[in-house]
């Protein structure tokens, strides 16, 4: 008999406790392999269940974690540690409890408290912050935002807490949009505990890049900087911080989407801003949370509601930490793709695409029957990880 999940995960924990200098009962935890993320999903207790353990486990640290670890092997939970309240994540097969999801399947159970962490996946789709609007002496048009980066805890899954950085209080930051051509100003605050930065992908004069020693280069806790150039070139892009270690404070929750319109605009559309992103709750340099817009099967939980027929365009970004490529496959239709978004021609067509990290890609689509529609990952993988959402295409269907 090979040693089972629990067991190693519990061993995990305590191998986490020990590397913080954590009072640990070493004798009582085997000392087994590390669990993988594919163990996560073949675990019995479901994906979410195993995922709410290795989360809270940073959180703990005055509660023995062999103690923990024992109370694992044994089904039994300690009390004030957290775990408690991430208990009802945990889901089994063949029991979904889910409205908003046609089929029983591993997806976490229960509710994110949106009003806690003042954050909706929902409303997020399709909020644009477009800047304070003036007019600069030559006649452009000046937009002027302000971002303030600070540490915030946010809620990835049902009781799966993260203890994110932020740009302006929320994981992806605001989606900021400008036209092509407008002096964006963008004043940035750095409330936060660590050094940050904002670098915006675009043309931009080297001292606007927002790197560390080039400019004002990172700007310290306390401080601030203000940074400007002009919308160029039209497409999505997005913003980011980019202190080193880069890979961390891109994870923590650095980034935000980035969009400029063309000139002339695009044709009218129903428009939804989904970043591809995801969490290392264990900081173990993999991910365990797959998303978009941060919480996992949100909308699963909450189909986003589209018309039948009517244009819809999404905007993605792959902001995704430590893989190299994610997804997106929409079920039952096609969609013409405009890749960085930079052009008004698509140049393909199809139902599924990968970006590498960074990559972005502006996705236009019209359902021509009504019903629900799947989109996720078309790496299973982070699909059953939490990155999966339900299209409800509304009207009449005449077929
Ligand atoms: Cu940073």
């Amino acid at each position: 008999m090979g040693v089972t999940f629990l067991e190693r995960l519990a061993a995990r924990i305590a191998r986490i406790g020990r590397r913080r200098g954590l009072r640990t009962d070493v004798a009582a935890v085997p000392d087994v392999p590390d669990p993988s993320r594919r163990e996560f999903i073949r675990a019995g207790v479901g994906v979410v269940g195993g995922l709410a353990v290795a989360a809270v486990a940073p959180r703990l640290a005055p509660y023995p974690l062999a103690n923990l670890a024992r109370g694992l092997r044994d089904g039994t939970t300690p009390s004030g540690t957290g775990l408690a309240a991430a208990a009802p994540l945990i889901t089994s097969p063949g029991h979904s409890g889910q409205h908003g999801l046609g089929h029983s399947g591993n997806i976490a159970v229960g509710e994110v408290d949106t009003k806690r962490m003042a954050y909706d996946p929902v409303p997020f789709l399709t909020q644009f912050d477009r800047g304070k609007v003036s007019q600069l002496p030559n006649g452009r048009t000046l937009r002027k935002f302000q971002v303030v980066a600070h540490d915030r805890e946010i809620e990835i899954a049902p009781g799966i807490f993260f203890p994110a950085w932020t740009f302006n209080g929320t994981v992806p930051g605001t989606t900021l949009r400008v036209r092509e051509g407008d002096r964006v100003r963008i004043q940035f605050v750095n409330a936060g505990t660590h050094p940050h930065t904002m670098h915006f992908h675009g043309i931009h004069r080297a001292e606007m890049d927002g790197v560390p020693g080039v400019g004002p280069g990172e700007i310290p806790p306390g401080g601030s900087f203000t940074y400007e150039f002009d919308a160029i070139p039209f497409g999505l892009h997005q913003y980011h911080c980019h202190t080193l270690p880069l890979k961390r404070h891109i994870h923590k929750g650095l980034y935000g989407m980035f969009i400029i319109d063309p000139r002339q605009g695009r044709p009218p559309a129903r428009e939804l801003v989904m970043v591809m992103n995801a969490f290392d709750t264990n900081f173990d340099g993999e991910n365990e949370v797959y998303a978009v817009n941060t919480v996992a099967f949100h909308y699963a939980k909450h189909p986003i509601r589209v018309k039948r027929n009517e244009l819809v365009r999404i905007y993605v970004v792959n902001m995704t930490e430590f893989d190299p490529i994610n997804s997106i496959h929409i079920h039952g239709n096609f969609f013409h793709v405009y890749r960085t978004g930079t052009s008004l021609v698509p140049s393909e067509y199809t139902d599924t695409i990968m970006l590498c990290q960074a990559e972005r890609a502006i996705l236009e689509v019209r359902f021509p029957y009504a019903g629900r529609f799947m989109f996720h990952a078309h790496q299973s993988e982070f699909t059953e990880l939490g990155w999966m959402g339900v299209f409800e295409v509304t009207g009449d269907d005449d077929v």
